[in-house]
Formats: structure tokens, sequence, C-alpha cells
């Protein structure tokens, strides 16, 4: 069985730099990249992307930030366990708890700025996937 995820550079990753960094530890760990691109974010896929987070404070910041610049998407195929295994690879949302070795911790420290996303989890993969590639990528 196999697996994929949804991974973003976000606009703070992509302005410091990182997307090689990024990319390349994800190609070095073995997964595969069915599909790479680098574009800005429309405000109302922004607001899709980030649906379940509307009634949150930090939502208007969240919707500015990641439509402020371009990101560079991803998606990511591997064995079944991808999707935790990318999380883990990233680190915890707040990169002050992010341990060092993760991408987090190594080039992060404000939560609202934590260079990169990934799907939690199958649902969020497929509807992510679907989202910004199409359906055709989603599985
Ligand atoms: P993750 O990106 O680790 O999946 P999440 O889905 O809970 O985290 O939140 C989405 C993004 O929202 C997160 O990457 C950064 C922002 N965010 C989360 N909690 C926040 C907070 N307390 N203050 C500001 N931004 C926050
Ligand atoms: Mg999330």
């Amino acid at each position: 069985m196999s697996e994929r995820s949804f991974v973003m550079v976000k606009p703070d990753g992509v302005a410091a730099g990182l997307t090689g960094e990024i990319v390349s530890r994800i190609e070095r760990r073995g997964f595969g990249i069915v599909a790479l691109e680098k574009r800005l974010m429309a405000r109302e896929v922004a607001e899709e992307h980030y649906g379940e987070h509307r009634e949150r404070p930090f939502y208007g910041e969240l919707v500015e930030f990641i439509t402020s610049g371009p990101v560079v998407m991803l998606a990511v195929e591997g064995p079944e366990g991808t999707i935790d295994a990318l999380r883990t690879m990233m680190g915890p949302t707040n990169p002050l708890d992010a341990p060092p070795g993760t991408i987090r911790g190594d080039f992060a420290t404000d939560v609202g700025r934590n260079i990169i996303h990934g799907s939690d989890g199958t649902e969020s993969a497929t509807r992510e996937l679907t989202l910004h590639f199409g359906a055709e990528l989603s599985g």
C-alpha cells in the first residue's frame, strides 16, 4: 500500500531560500516527489485550505501570511505511514517545541512562521491534494 501527502514550503521558507534544503531532505529520505510547483496561493484557496481554523483568532493572519508570497507545493509518495513520517520530519507546530533535526526545529522560531505544512492524516491529504493539484494526484 502506498500513501500520498500534501507538503508545502510556506512563503517564509521560500523567502529564506530553504526550498532546496526541504525538498532535499524529503528526497534523500527516499520519498517520491510526484508533483512540485511554485506558485502564489489564491485567497479563496487559502481560506479553503485552512477552513478547519476558521474560528481561531489567528485565522485572518494565517490566510494573509500564506498568500503573502510564493509557496512550493509538493505531492509526496511513500509506503503506508508516509503522512505521519513527514509530520515527524517537520516537527511540532510550535518550532520552539521542535527538536533539532526536525525541519521546524532547525529553521524556525515562530509558530505563525513555521516554514512548512504537511497533511495531518489520510483525509486531509486527499482533501489538500485535490484542492491544490486536482483529484488525479490525490490517490
Ligand atoms: P500544523 O501546521 O502543525 O498542522 P495546525 O494545523 O494546528 O498546525 O495550524 C495550522 C497553522 O496555523 C500552523 O502551521 C501555524 C498556525 N498556527 C497554529 N497555531 C497558532 C497559534 N497559536 N498562533 C498563531 N498561529 C498558529
Ligand atoms: Mg495542520
